[in-house]
């Protein structure tokens, strides 16, 4: 067969999906997802038309931070399985077609791995410059101003033992490691072997801006003071660390990938990660995640994104959802602006990002006070996954944590029924979407339309699509604008509320309403 051209990598065309496995599926009915739990439901997978999965952590942890905090980065936490399940999950998955993306957490431990137990039980242990130990400041107090992430605490916290402060940028229980010291390096690469070996197609490497540190462990400027270090650790010393993650990436055989969350709040200062082409394949890039259901703000991160990463070859990344923040059905305030979200982000020139339950137009549980878990705050995003409308939803007879509201009406098996349904919608758009070159891989420009939509046309080739959203609660009409010029005579292909599909566009949106158009 004829080439046509380069054939663009995997991850610029796919759809990924998050799976935090605590909260995915139940396997043996104890409350807690685990990965027998996620094999039983890779039809779920197969059906949505996803391509690859990312896990979050489910290796050995003291769970203070639910998993991010690892105590053997090479084993399985008992409860989420063993080993075995692992080295089965990923060969089920390949056997469906679906990629696999484990979590490195390169940043920091757990208190209890062996690592940092060594390094702690004394200042000679040959094991202690693998984090990051200070004396205390001439007035007694931690060595620098740096604040934790989840609570406004020191980023230090002092080790009685043996009278020195170790650096944290997440809980107490998460010593950050010691970068500078090329053990670690070489450790954390022992680990990256060791899953690639396995057989997984690559990483979602957590806060890998985080891993480098300045030297001098300078202040924060005083008027930061007071708010998290984690987004301000922004050094020249992590660009030569990433690019030797990707080297080693490179020399694996088959198509392997990472991508990197780089919580960093400007666009501007994410694009440096991608390197010359030579460091991250693909970066997070948090602010769209952070913007309101707003069409002026969100024109202005479309445009940004373009202005700070096409000039450089980055290709973007969009997520509306994940583990850490309150899913966009909540901060958006209804189903139907989420599901005109749906199209906004598989729409979009870049890989899209799905976090678990989102298919099914799921907000965030009401978690009461007795039953908090998570240090961060973050409890509500992570209910489980109602999988049948029974009472325990598929999860034995209590979960971890509560349902999503509306579970009883919004499970997988209630869904799966009804075409109209959020999930229908999600199914028909990644169909779509990989259908179409222009959706997956093509071009992008904005359309001149109304004050409260957003529009923008794909191209690749002779393929061609307009995407078109309404970001008001009233109806708007496209009349002689740009985006409505474009489309004359064009169809709709999948339409947010499922109306008009396969009729002629009429010019017209209804509210809250994102549409698809192909050429009639
Ligand atoms: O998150 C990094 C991070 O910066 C977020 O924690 C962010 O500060 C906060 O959640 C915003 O709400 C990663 C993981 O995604 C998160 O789950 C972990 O808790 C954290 O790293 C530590 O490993």
């Amino acid at each position: 067969m004829a080439s046509v051209g380069p054939v663009e990598p995997w991850w610029e065309s796919a759809v990924i999906y998050q799976i935090y496995p605590r909260s995915f599926s139940d396997g043996d009915g104890d409350g807690v997802g685990d990965l027998p739990g996620i094999r039983a439901r890779l039809d779920h997978l197969v059906r949505l038309g996803v391509d690859a999965v990312w896990l979050s952590p489910f290796y050995r942890s003291p769970m203070k931070d639910f998993g991010y905090d690892i105590s053997d980065h090479c084993g399985v936490d008992p409860v989420f399985g063993t080993l075995a399940d692992a080295d089965a999950l990923i060969a089920d998955c390949h056997a469906h077609g679906i990629r696999v993306l484990v979590d490195l957490v390169p940043g920091h431990t757990s208190d209890r791995h062996p690592w940092f137990e060594a390094a702690r039980s004394s200042r000679d242990d040959p094991k202690r410059d693998w984090y990051i130990w200070r004396d205390s400041a001439p007035d007694g107090g931690p060595p620098n101003n740096w604040v934790a992430a989840f609570s406004p605490v020191p980023a230090w916290t002092f080790d009685d033992a043996t009278g020195q402060w170790y650096l944290h940028q997440f809980l107490p229980e998460q010593p950050d490691l010691n970068w500078a010291n090329p053990e670690v390096e070489e450790a954390m690469h022992d680990v990256v072997r060791f899953w690639l070996d396995r057989g997984v197609d690559g990483f979602r490497i957590d806060v890998i801006h985080g891993i480098g540190k300045d030297p001098l462990l300078a202040d924060d400027p005083p008027e930061l003071a007071g708010l998290p270090h984690v987004p301000l650790n922004d050094r020249p010393e992590t660009h030569p660390y990433i690019r030797r993650l990707r080297a080693l990436l490179d020399s694996y055989p088959g198509e392997r990938m990472m991508v990197g969350e780089v919580y960093l709040l400007d666009t501007a200062l994410v694009a440096p990660y991608y390197g010359d082409g030579d460091e991250l394949h693909l970066s997070f890039n948090f602010p769209p995640l952070y913007a309101p259901w707003d069409a002026e703000r969100w024109r202005a991160q479309i445009e940004k994104t373009t202005s700070e990463l096409d000039p450089i070859g980055a290709w973007p990344t969009w997520v509306l959802s994940n583990h850490d923040n309150p899913r966009h059905r909540t901060r958006y305030g209804s189903e139907a602006r989420a599901r005109a979200a749906t199209l906004l982000l598989l729409g979009l020139r870049g890989t899209p990002f799905l976090y678990a339950g989102e298919e099914l137009g799921l907000g965030d549980a009401e978690v009461p006070p007795e039953r908090v878990v998570d240090p961060g705050g973050r409890d509500g995003c992570r209910a489980p996954i109602p999988w049948d409308p029974t009472h325990g939803h598929g999860w034995g007879d209590e979960a971890w944590l509560p349902f999503p509201p509306e579970a009883a009406t919004h499970s997988v098996a209630d869904q799966a029924a009804d075409p109209h349904s959020t999930l229908g919608l999600y199914q028909r758009s990644i169909a779509a979407r990989r259908a179409s070159a222009a959706l997956h891989a093509g071009d992008q420009r904005l359309l001149g339309s109304p004050p409260g939509t957003v529009g923008w046309l794909r191209s690749a080739g002779a393929d061609r699509r307009i995407v078109v959203v309404n970001f008001t609660d009233a109806p708007v009409d496209l009349d002689g604008t740009e985006a409505l010029a474009a489309t004359d005579g064009w169809v709709v292909e999948v339409a947010s509320d499922g109306q008009g599909e396969g009729a002629r566009f009429g010019g017209r949106l209804g509210p809250d309403q994102a549409v698809w158009l192909r050429p009639g």
